[in-house]
């Protein structure tokens, strides 16, 4: 096990760490109690993998989650008489606890090790839909609201989240699908995360009809986040043909600060109609056609200024 800090900087899962998590890392390095050897010899480590906390075989966000409510309920130094969830990361021994020094394992181990996925565990069923929403709109680059573009145009697609509980605690994350008629759009460019979401980005992957797997998780494993709505990500797209489209799906895999069990939020989808670009003449035409009208006003001209000569010889004779 090697506690690398320094690394997280170059990576993109971005971290805020404080003065006294720092001493606490700085603790664990010295911690004589932290040893692999000390693996599958406490009831509250999870035996094959300690980073598995849920126990359901992988390294995913959803550990983070399960870990992270732990400590912010103040489990801390009391474990529960069951496991899982195997919330004692370091093992602990002779005596095992939880702490945030758990947590920080958890997180060193996601940017430095090749077992964590950045997404939900493979295979994973579609939770029950629950108290959260993913709201989509579209602006432009300077984030006005657009409902039309022309073919070609360059807009982002915005996801926000919101907790609906009635009594919000925040969103801890969230991957999700988002679904289009990719012949109308394109994605173009990386999913660029909210500054609340910065942790454990997933860019998603590009399929037909859609991009899978897009997040991220809070920006803060400990402090509490604000419980209003909040940017989750921008897509940066281009319109490719002229249609309404819309972007939606509801296969998302999304998790509540102080619920263990990820959940399937309310999705708001957003439409947008793409027009035509604005065609003109060939030049060819184009100069046919402003000649026309230059005759047909010198023409014009001509007429009107005969007609007022002729008048004025009418008025010669009075
Ligand atoms: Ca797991
Ligand atoms: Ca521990």
């Amino acid at each position: 096990m090697l506690l690398v800090i320094e690394n997280r900087k170059t990576t993109n899962r971005n971290m805020t760490w404080s003065a006294s998590q720092l001493v606490l890392v700085a603790a664990l390095v010295a911690n004589p109690f932290w040893d692999t050897a000390t693996v599958g010899q406490n009831p509250w480590q999870n035996p094959v993998t300690p980073f598995d906390v849920n126990d359901d075989t992988f390294f995913t966000p959803d550990d983070f989650l399960v870990e992270s409510n732990a400590i912010r309920a103040g489990r801390i130094l009391t474990l529960p008489a069951d496991a899982p969830p195997y919330y004692d990361v370091s093992g602990d021994m002779p005596e095992p606890f939880l702490s945030p020094l758990d947590l920080l394992l958890m997180v060193n181990e996601a940017a430095v090790g090749s077992d964590f996925i950045a997404g939900p565990p493979p295979g994973a069923a579609s939770p029950p839909i629950g108290p959260m929403q993913i709201r989509y709109d579209i602006t432009d680059a300077a984030a006005s609201p657009l409902s039309m573009v022309n073919v070609g145009a360059d807009f982002l697609l915005n996801a926000y989240v919101l907790d609906t509980r009635s009594g919000p605690l925040g969103v801890f994350g969230a991957y999700v699908d988002v679904v289009f008629d990719d012949q109308l759009a394109t994605i173009a460019g990386a999913a660029l995360h909210g500054t609340d979401f910065e942790s454990f980005p997933n860019d998603g992957l590009v399929v037909a009809g859609g991009i899978k797997d897009v997040g991220s998780i809070t920006s803060s494993l400990f402090d509490p986040l604000s419980s209003s709505e909040l940017l989750f990500f921008s897509l940066p797209m281009v319109a490719a043909a002229p249609g309404q489209v819309v972007f939606g799906g509801i296969d998302n895999y999304s998790m509540l600060i102080g619920l263990d069990d990820p959940l399937t939020a309310d999705v708001v989808s957003a439409s947008l109609t793409i027009v035509p670009e604005p065609t003109w003449p060939e030049p060819t035409w184009l100069v046919l056609w402003l000649g026309l009208i230059a005759g047909t006003a010198r023409a014009s001209f001509v007429v009107a200024e005969r007609q007022t000569q002729t008048l004025e010889n009418v008025g010669g004779i009075f």
